[in-house]
């Protein structure tokens, strides 16, 4: 330490004795007081064109140490005695105090929640949000309804034993469909699993969802996932993966390389309340806030995760107010208010693209099914609970209440779009059904360029297993 400090002192001399500055430079900017004001010194263009390395190196450091954090009052003057005084350290100026004051574990207030439209679709007055079409907003409430209808018939294909898994969004419909309909395609998204809205509005058809489910031959996962790890290149939606939160991370990264690239684009990825007690969540968040990735962070604080309710993943007030604590801008939004949501994130993509710099957005809903087909969530939840969220603060219907006030929606419309979206939907996975699977070997393609002797072994194995035991194997797989 000590001999750091003499190199830095030698360097700052020699910088001096370079430019010929007059006075004497303090080497611990550690501590000092307003009377005896330390100010470390600010790079002057002129002393970053010296092309000594060495010095270039000091100013740079010493200007970036100070210059990132930035607290919403810098302080400037103060009358009490030892209140006077200040430390300037990396990020900005610390008062002192000779209070012995914790900090609360808690804000007086919760974070507000920002909504739009009311539990019957009113505009709420005085609320600023951004305006959308009749086009838009139709196509909004129709693969808000597509969604809820796809839940449906799949999860019915899977209780009568026609797929192995499903897991459905119902509840947060307006989460899905207005957060990708404020995004561009460019964008691209790290979902967790209960976004395939996102996929559904960029143009995935009901046929490539049918596909993944039953995981035939036109899986874009080659039959290799459980159903709903859907992924496409062409819609940039990276594939599904059940660890929870390793996507968040991976978003980070890829909004950094877009910035490197200069594209008008960002990165967005979805987790839930659950994933917010991942370590993943921690690293990612501060990772974007110290390189000013342009990321949007969009926590679905659905309640639960599984059978744990947010009471046991955390004592903050939510995900929210972890944003502040990164350095990261962040909104609470009603996730169940579809032109709130469409708003925030219309407004978080421009300042993330604009200003580099990630947001986070938690937001407010429900799940309102089971965690999966493998869970029964009466078993641990009350069902009052659920019928509440489920009749009182369904998004689809608020949303259908507002675009039908607009005149944009009728009773007809909604039964004719009800039907055909049924009847694509069952067609869908009668084709889906009846086509042949992706080969057994494929099992093991797309990992290693010349697949190594243990897996060609295992190869071999599995396919003398199949032989061996034909009754107990599917026979649509071929080899
Ligand atoms: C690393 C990891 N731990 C545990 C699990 C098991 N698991 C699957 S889903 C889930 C709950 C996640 O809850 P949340 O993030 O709130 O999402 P939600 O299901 O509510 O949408 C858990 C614990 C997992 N898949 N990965
Ligand atoms: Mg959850």
């Amino acid at each position: 330490m000590a001999l750091c400090m003499r190199k830095s002192l030698n360097l700052i001399n020699l910088l001096k004795s370079k430019i010929g500055l007059l006075g004497t430079i303090n080497p611990s900017p550690w501590a000092s007081t307003l009377s005896h004001h330390h100010e470390f010194p600010v790079p002057s263009p002129t002393i970053q064109n010296l092309g000594n390395s060495d010095a270039d190196w000091i100013v740079k450091a010493s200007s970036r140490r100070f210059k990132w954090t930035k607290a919403e009052k810098q302080l400037s003057s103060r009358n009490d005695d030892d209140d006077n005084k200040v430390l300037d350290f990396p990020g900005g100026k610390v008062g002192f105090t000779p209070e012995m004051r914790f900090i609360s574990e808690s804000p007086e207030e919760r974070t507000r929640c920002y909504r739009v439209l009311d539990e019957e679709g009113q505009l709420i007055i005085g609320s600023n949000f951004v305006q959308v079409s009749k086009e838009l907003a139709v196509k909004m409430y129709t693969d808000m309804v597509t969604l809820q209808t796809m839940d449906t018939i799949f999860y019915e294909a899977q209780r009568q034993g026609r797929i192995s898994f499903y897991l459905t969004t119902i509840g947060e419909e307006a989460i899905n469909i207005a957060t990708a309909a404020a995004l561009s395609i460019d964008d691209h998204v790290f979902p967790q699993y209960r976004e395939p809205g996102v996929l559904l509005w960029r143009g995935f058809t009901l046929q490539e969802f049918a596909n993944q489910c039953f995981g035939n031959k036109f899986d874009y996962g080659k039959g290799r996932q459980m159903p709903i790890h859907y992924g496409s290149n062409k819609h940039n939606y990276f594939t599904v993966s059940s660890t929870i939160a390793t996507q968040i991370p991976h978003a980070v990264g890829a909004a950094y390389s877009l910035k490197m690239d200069r594209k008008e684009a960002c990165a967005v990825t979805y987790f839930g309340d659950g994933g917010t007690s991942e370590g993943d969540f921690h690293a990612a968040l501060n990772f974007a806030a110290v390189m000013e990735a342009p990321v949007i962070f969009i926590c679905r604080n659905n309640g639960w995760a599984i059978s744990t309710p947010t009471s046991d993943q955390f004592r903050s007030d939510g995900a929210v107010v972890r944003g502040q604590a990164y350095g990261v801008r962040s909104i609470r939004v009603d996730g169940n208010d579809a032109l709130a949501i469409y708003s925030a994130v219309h407004a978080a993509r421009e300042m993330a693209i604009s200003e580099l710099r990630p947001i986070l957005i938690e937001a407010l809903t429900y799940r309102v099914g089971h965690h999966s087909t493998s869970d029964d969530s009466t078993k641990y939840r009350p069902i009052d609970e659920i019928e509440w969220w489920k009749l009182a603060r369904d998004p689809v219907t608020r949303f259908r209440k507002w675009i039908e006030s607009k005149g944009w929606w009728s009773g007809e419309a909604e039964s004719e779009f009800r039907s055909s979206v049924r009847t694509q939907l069952l067609h869908a996975i009668q084709v889906a059904e009846k086509l042949e699977k992706p080969p057994v070997a494929d099992i093991f393609t797309d990992v290693y360029d010349v697949p190594p002797s243990n897996l060609q072994e295992q190869e071999k194995l599995l396919k003398e297993t199949i032989k061996r035991h034909l009754q107990d194997y599917p026979s649509d797989v071929p080899s």
